[in-house]
């Protein structure tokens, strides 16, 4: 994959670039195994961190887990080198860094996302681009993506959870975007977007690498050191991101 065989008129007219069968079989089979080693993995404080919901079947399971690229040899040459990063420097007009990385596991009966723009939990960086790789074919059943698209040069209002007011959302033109596994979805940090539950019998992982501008500098560590003390300080109990827009009922992780 080069620069020159990516859609960039498109991307500028929506905000969003998918690509699809990016991976091959092998290499989405290694990604399912390295997904399902990074879910059981040790949370120690301060390293890779994990959070767990309370699903609508009962059952608590893990909804995300981030700061993951120190602790994962294969996750680390895939999100911060080679192709994706090329892919993200395209997309971004000058060289991309990782900014950051997780992994969205949306078991059965997981929650989805309230209409939001990334933008506004990013922190020290100016312009962001994220790569979704679906590690499960992400349909409507399961609560794929819905963007908005061409609606991705600026800040649109927040409400007190830092996502979309729901009547501007309500007036918005979602498209759901159903992306299958080994595909990518990138989109902007101010593309609005959202997604629902996932009402089937499988679970619907993604995982979901943010890349800054170079000029903006390496953030990596600025950003999970000020997530972690405002996730920590008591005052933002339940949240897995700095802003609200998961509608899942949180539970704490066990960590070591
Ligand atoms: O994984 C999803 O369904 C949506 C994720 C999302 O919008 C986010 O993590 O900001």
């Amino acid at each position: 994959m080069t620069s020159t065989t990516l859609d960039l008129s498109a991307w500028a007219t929506t905000g969003v670039l998918r690509i699809d069968s990016f991976l091959s079989g092998n290499e989405l089979a290694n990604l399912r195994r390295w997904v399902d080693e990074i879910e059981r993995h040790p949370s120690r404080h301060g390293e890779m961190r994990h959070y767990d919901e309370e699903a609508a079947t009962g059952r608590r399971v893990r909804c995300r887990t981030e700061n993951i690229v120190p602790y994962h040899t294969g996750m680390r040459s895939l999100l911060a080198s080679g192709d994706v990063v090329d892919i993200a420097g395209a997309l971004l007009g000058e060289r991309a860094r990782l900014y950051k990385e997780k992994i969205n596991f949306k078991h059965p009966g997981g929650a989805g996302f309230a209409p939001h723009q990334d933008a506004h939990a990013y922190p020290f960086v100016q312009e962001t681009v994220t790569c979704m790789i679906a590690v499960d074919d992400a349909l409507v059943a399961n609560g794929c993506l819905e963007v908005v698209e061409g609606l991705h040069s600026r800040a649109l209002p927040t409400d007190e959870h830092g996502c979309i007011p729901p009547d501007m959302a309500a007036m918005l033109d979602w498209v759901p975007l159903p992306t299958r596994a080994g595909s990518l979805l990138w989109f902007h940090c101010y593309t609005p977007h959202r997604s629902g539950p996932n009402s089937s019998q499988e679970p619907r992982r993604a995982i979901y690498a943010t890349y800054n501008r170079a000029s903006d500098g390496d953030q990596r560590a600025a950003y999970y050191e000020q997530k972690n003390r405002l996730l920590d300080n008591g005052a933002n109990e339940g949240r897995i991101s700095l802003i609200g827009h998961f509608l899942g009922q949180t539970t704490p992780a066990e960590r070591d």
